[in-house]
């Protein structure tokens, strides 16, 4: 049996491993939620949509003889990754994450952590301020009871409909971002305080660096607990649990 990967993907190291595996010559295909207009193309094919939860997933597993999962999804792709890890328990199919560490606070770092959104939410009651709100689109709606603050927001896609904040200046722009450029924007826009996830990789972190180069403070947001899991930080290490994966498998 030739190995054939499910890739979860979304993410900076989802595309690279993609390469790993299309310049291996092996068989797999990536899959993304269908969040944005026109996820970054891949050098596998590639399916877009939800499965219809765990059931769902199931049966795309089976039916498309899956052999091997890498759940390549972002941090904060908490329910994909705890689905990933109920079907293929369920079907006794390997599993393997390939995931980047979170971010830990450098020297003149200004992080004030909190625990999730909400927490976010909370540190924003307070007098009016200038804050960069680079946490995407999904969870804008929260933060609609600090109307006071001017909001940066940077999304992939132009905003379908009515944003949930007052005083807002939209930037419709897709990472991977670089320091020099955040630099100029938290400028040119006066930012005075910026939100981010503990995304981690490199594909975020430049508002980061900005922030620490500016002396300003950086709202960060804590991963959501993720449930337990075979994990590995490269796409070389993918390739390694697949081989080992593959003579355990006898093949
Ligand atoms: C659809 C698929 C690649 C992957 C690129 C990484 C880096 C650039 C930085 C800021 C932070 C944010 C956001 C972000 C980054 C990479 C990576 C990363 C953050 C794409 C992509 C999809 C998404 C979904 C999107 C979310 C949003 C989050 C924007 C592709 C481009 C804020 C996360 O409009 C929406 O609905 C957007 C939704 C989930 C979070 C949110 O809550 O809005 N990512 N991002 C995936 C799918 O459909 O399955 O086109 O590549 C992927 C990337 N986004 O191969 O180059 O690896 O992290 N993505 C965060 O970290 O806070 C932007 O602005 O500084
Ligand atoms: P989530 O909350 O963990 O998942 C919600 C539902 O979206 C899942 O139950 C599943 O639907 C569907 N889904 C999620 N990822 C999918 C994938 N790769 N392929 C197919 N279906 C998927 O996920 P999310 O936080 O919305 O993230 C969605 C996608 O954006 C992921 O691919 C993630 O890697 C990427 N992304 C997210 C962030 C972020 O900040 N959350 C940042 C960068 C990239 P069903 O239950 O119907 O199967």
């Amino acid at each position: 049996m030739t190995p054939n990967l499910l890739i979860l993907g979304g993410t900076t190291e989802a595309t690279a491993l993609a390469k790993t595996v299309a310049d291996a010559g092996l068989r797999g295909i990536v899959s993304f939620a269908g969040r944005v207009d026109r996820p970054v193309r891949q050098p596998l094919p590639q399916r877009i949509g939800g499965f219809g939860g765990v059931a769902g997933l199931m049966s795309f597993l089976k039916d498309q003889s899956i052999t091997h999962v890498v759940d390549a999804t972002h941090p904060f792709a908490a329910q994909m990754s705890r689905h990933a890890v109920a079907a293929t328990k369920a079907l006794d199919l390997p599993l393997v994450a390939l995931t980047r560490p979170a971010w830990v606070p450098q020297t003149g770092d200004i992080w004030h952590s909190v625990a999730d959104i909400a927490g976010a939410v909370e540190a924003l009651q307070r007098p009016a301020a200038r804050v960069m709100l680079a946490v995407g689109r999904m969870h804008l709606a929260a933060f609609a009871p600090n109307p006071q603050h001017f909001y940066l927001l940077r999304l992939v896609d132009p905003p379908k409909t009515a944003l949930p904040l007052p005083r807002t200046e939209v930037l419709v722009s897709r990472g991977p971002f670089r320091e020099a450029e955040d630099s100029a924007l938290m400028q040119h826009h006066r930012i005075e305080i910026v939100v981010s996830k503990n995304a981690g990789g490199t594909g975020a972190y430049a508002k980061i660096a900005a922030a620490r180069a500016l002396k300003l403070p950086v709202i960060m947001i804590d991963r959501p607990a993720l449930p337990d899991r075979m994990e590995v930080a490269t796409p070389k290490a993918v390739l390694r649990w697949l081989a080992h994966t593959c003579t355990d498998l006898g093949v």
